[in-house]
């Protein structure tokens, strides 16, 4: 009987484990980056596909980068920094000049070019 016991207690062990080390890998961010057409969709999506970013979207719309990542191998702040880095500015860290004027003139969103 206390075999038994044993048997049932070993795989709610392991289920249990296995979740807390899921939940512990990955996080999932969102915040606002600033951007206005399908180019900057692209260049916003892979400046952010470092090393850790599982997976990531932004919508050009609501202007919103969601991103996948795993929080021991990249922090939420280096996220901030490589979309930044591309020209982009994030509601926390703002873009060089220097980056800024690398874009196309299609992407200028800060001389209050529209959604397009
Ligand atoms: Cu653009």
């Amino acid at each position: 009987m206390n075999s038994l016991k044993y048997l049932l207690f070993i795989p709610i062990y392991f289920l249990m484990f296995n979740q807390s080390e899921a939940q512990s890998k990955i996080d999932t961010v969102t915040f606002k980056v600033q951007g206005v057409c399908k180019m900057c969709k692209e260049r916003i999506e892979n400046a952010s596909l470092i090393k850790g970013v599982k997976w990531n979207e932004w919508d050009k719309q609501s202007r919103m980068l969601t991103i996948i990542y795993k929080p021991k191998k990249v922090s939420e702040n280096e996220l901030h920094q490589a979309v930044a880095n591309f020209g982009h500015d994030t509601d926390s860290v703002k873009a060089t000049t220097e980056a800024y004027q690398k874009l196309p003139m299609c992407c200028e969103y800060r001389e209050g070019q529209e959604t397009h």
